[in-house]
Order: structure tokens, then C-alpha cells, then sequence
């Protein structure tokens, strides 16, 4: 008898000792399991005298049931213990301020703004937005466009030119977007009114040239496009574009080989104070070219030039990004730095219309 004192003692001490699920496991595989020491005892029954077992069987199976009890009653207290240890270890304060979310910490490249800024413009007016293929043939990049084979203007684009293929050929990159004009007038009856945003390539690298930059171009055909069409085009567009009430704008005659006459524009403004302000002053920038369709390119284009003409402008998108915006240097728009991003790049929802305001 005293051993069952002992043992329960003993079990009864392990109870207490154990402090977590699996080891109040472990103490009832040890005492209540198949080969646990309670267990045993109870097997010892069958090969007791009856009188023996009348009393040992009530002790027994008396400590087999406290053991089993007490267990019981530990695992549960465990049990609720690692409840309260895991809610705290994975408490959450639903009061603390949320992460902001990739609408607020993402940030639209000022190149990407101002071409949503023009094309909103423009399609305000009526433009569409035509696009076309970054490499493209001598044909649609200089031929089409009235750059005569050997002409000199071929070579003051800085071109990078690609190997020949099989037929002797030797693929551009575009020098500018005016291909795509060529393609959209081969594939669309006028009246055509498109602009063509993308990127273009020179072999050109300092403060302000990039070799891989971007223009926006613009092309009005139809049968009576005419030069003050083009300065109300180009003036409303700068005046929208700078968000100024006035802009005096110059044109100056000028040479492009896709054009007749061809005009360079400059646009008044006050470089005064640290930074240009655009639509006063007595100050003049040069912003963009343009001029009527040269009567070759319309022909290139499938036109007939006595029954169609048109009008057309280039202007760089990196160059007026630096205008508006005051960036000084050309290269930071091509350097991924998420900082500089952060200060220049526009708010993902914020896009630019005329009604909701271009840049604010
Ligand atoms: C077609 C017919 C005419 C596009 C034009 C300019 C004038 C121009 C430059 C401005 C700065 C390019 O980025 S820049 O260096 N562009 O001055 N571009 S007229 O004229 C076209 C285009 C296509 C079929």
C-alpha cells in the first residue's frame, strides 16, 4: 500500500512540475499509458488472492482516477496558458496608424506627368494619341520624312544605326517620333489630328542630352490646315501648359527638311528671379518647332499635296519637364533614385485634366 502513496506522490509531483502541453503529455504516457507505471499496477490484480484484490482493486483503480483527474485538470490550465502567452506574443494594437498604402508611397515619373499633362491638352482639342515602334527603317525615319540619301541632316541626328540584315538593310533607332506621322497618314484618311508621344535616340550625352529622350509631336492634316490654325494650336497649348492666363509667343523662321516653311517658337518669359517664370518678363525660351507638311512628305504619306495640307511640331518632352518643374539636371531622370523620385515624381491619382487642374 505505502508504494501507491509513493507513486502517487510522485506522479502527482510531475503533475505539478510540468509546464506545458507536451510535457503533461508525457507524465500520462508515463503513468496512464499501455506501459505507464499506474497501468502496471493494475495489471498486478489478476494475480492477486480475491481478498487481496477486494482492496488493492479500489486503491488502484481510486489512484488511477486522481491521476487521471489531476492530468486533466493540468492540461487544461496549460492549455488556457499558452492561449494567454500566444495573444499576447501576437497581440495587435488596432489603434496604431495603417502602413500608407502603394497609392501613397508610389510616385508618377515627371516625364510620365507631362505627357499625361500634353496629351490631356490635346485631347481636349480634339487629338488622338497615335504610337509606333522604337526601331524603325531608313525609309520611315529620314526617306519618307525629305532627307535626301548622303543629305547632311541624316548625320546631325546622331543616329544609331544597326547592323545590316540579309538585304543590306541597316535598321534605326528613331531620331524622332515623326515615322509614326508617316504611318498614321499611310493608314488613315485625314482629317488626321494625332499627337505621338515616345521615346527617341541620339548618340548625345552631357547636362541636358540624354541618348535615349523623349518628344511629343503633333500633326494636323486636312484640307485647309493653315498656319494661324497651328499658332492657336501651339499658343492655347502653351498657356494651358504652363497654367498661365497670357503667353506672347515668337516664331522664327527656320530649316527642317519635313517641313515648309518651318518655324521655331520661343516663349516669353522672366529669368530674373532663381527660376523662370513663363507668360511675363521680357526674357524669350525656345520650346518647340513646327511648320507646314512639306508637299514630298505628304506624297510619301499616300496625299495628294494639292488636295491636303497640314501642319506639324516637335517639341522635347525632357526639356519643358525641366521648364515647368525646375529640375536642373537632364541625367536624374534616368537614375531611378527613389529619393529624388519622392521630391519630384506626382501623387498616382492625381492625373492631369483640364478640369481637375493640370499639375496640382
Ligand atoms: C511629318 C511631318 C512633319 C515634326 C516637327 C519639329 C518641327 C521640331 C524638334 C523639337 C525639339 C525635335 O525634340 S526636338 O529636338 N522638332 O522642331 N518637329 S516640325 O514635323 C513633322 C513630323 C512628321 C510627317
Amino acid at each position: 500500500m505505502s508504494d501507491l502513496v509513493q507513486l502517487e506522490e510522485q506522479i502527482m509531483a510531475e503533475i505539478s512540475a510540468a509546464d506545458d502541453e507536451p510535457a503533461i503529455e508525457a507524465v500520462r504516457v508515463a503513468a496512464l499509458g499501455k506501459k505507464g507505471s499506474v497501468s502496471e499496477k493494475l495489471k498486478t490484480l489478476g494475480a492477486m488472492s480475491p481478498e487481496e484484490r477486494q482492496t488493492m482493486g479500489p486503491a488502484i483503480n481510486g489512484l488511477k482516477s486522481r491521476i487521471a483527474d489531476a492530468i486533466a485538470e493540468r492540461k487544461q490550465a496549460l492549455k488556457a496558458k499558452a492561449i494567454e502567452a500566444r495573444l499576447e506574443r501576437e497581440r495587435v494594437d488596432v489603434t496604431l496608424p495603417t502602413r500608407p498604402s502603394p497609392v501613397e508611397t508610389g510616385r508618377i515619373h515627371p516625364i510620365s506627368q507631362v505627357i499625361d499633362e500634353i496629351t490631356a491638352i490635346f485631347g481636349d482639342m480634339g487629338f488622338s494619341i497615335a504610337e509606333g515602334p522604337d526601331i524603325e527603317t531608313d525609309y520611315y525615319n529620314f526617306t519618307a520624312l525629305n532627307f535626301p540619301e548622303g543629305h547632311p541632316a541624316r548625320e546631325m541626328h546622331d543616329t544609331f544605326f544597326f547592323a545590316k540584315d540579309d538585304k543590306g538593310e541597316a535598321k534605326v533607332l528613331r531620331t524622332h517620333t515623326s515615322p509614326v506621322q508617316i504611318r498614321t497618314m499611310e493608314s488613315q484618311k485625314p482629317p488626321i489630328r494625332i499627337v505621338i508621344p515616345g521615346k527617341t535616340y541620339r548618340q548625345d550625352s552631357d547636362a541636358t542630352h540624354s541618348p535615349m529622350f523623349h518628344q511629343i509631336e503633333g500633326l494636323v492634316i486636312d484640307k485647309t490646315a493653315n498656319v494661324a490654325n497651328m499658332k492657336w494650336v501651339l499658343t492655347e497649348f502653351c498657356k494651358t501648359f504652363f497654367e498661365v492666363p497670357q503667353v506672347k509667343m515668337r516664331f522664327r523662321p527656320s530649316f527642317f527638311p519635313f517641313t515648309e516653311p518651318s518655324l521655331e517658337v520661343d516663349i516669353q518669359c522672366d529669368r530674373s528671379g532663381s527660376e523662370v517664370k513663363f507668360g511675363e518678363g521680357d526674357d524669350w525660351m525656345e520650346i518647340l518647332g513646327c511648320g507646314m507638311v512639306h508637299p514630298n512628305v505628304l506624297r510619301a504619306g499616300g496625299l495628294d499635296p494639292d488636295e491636303y495640307q497640314g501642319f506639324a511640331w516637335g517639341m522635347g518632352i525632357d526639356r519643358i519637364a525641366m521648364l515647368k518643374y525646375g529640375m536642373p539636371d537632364l541625367r536624374a531622370f534616368f537614375d531611378a533614385d527613389v529619393r529624388w523620385l519622392n521630391h519630384y515624381g506626382f501623387r498616382p491619382l492625381d492625373m492631369p485634366t483640364l478640369f481637375g487642374g493640370l499639375s496640382s
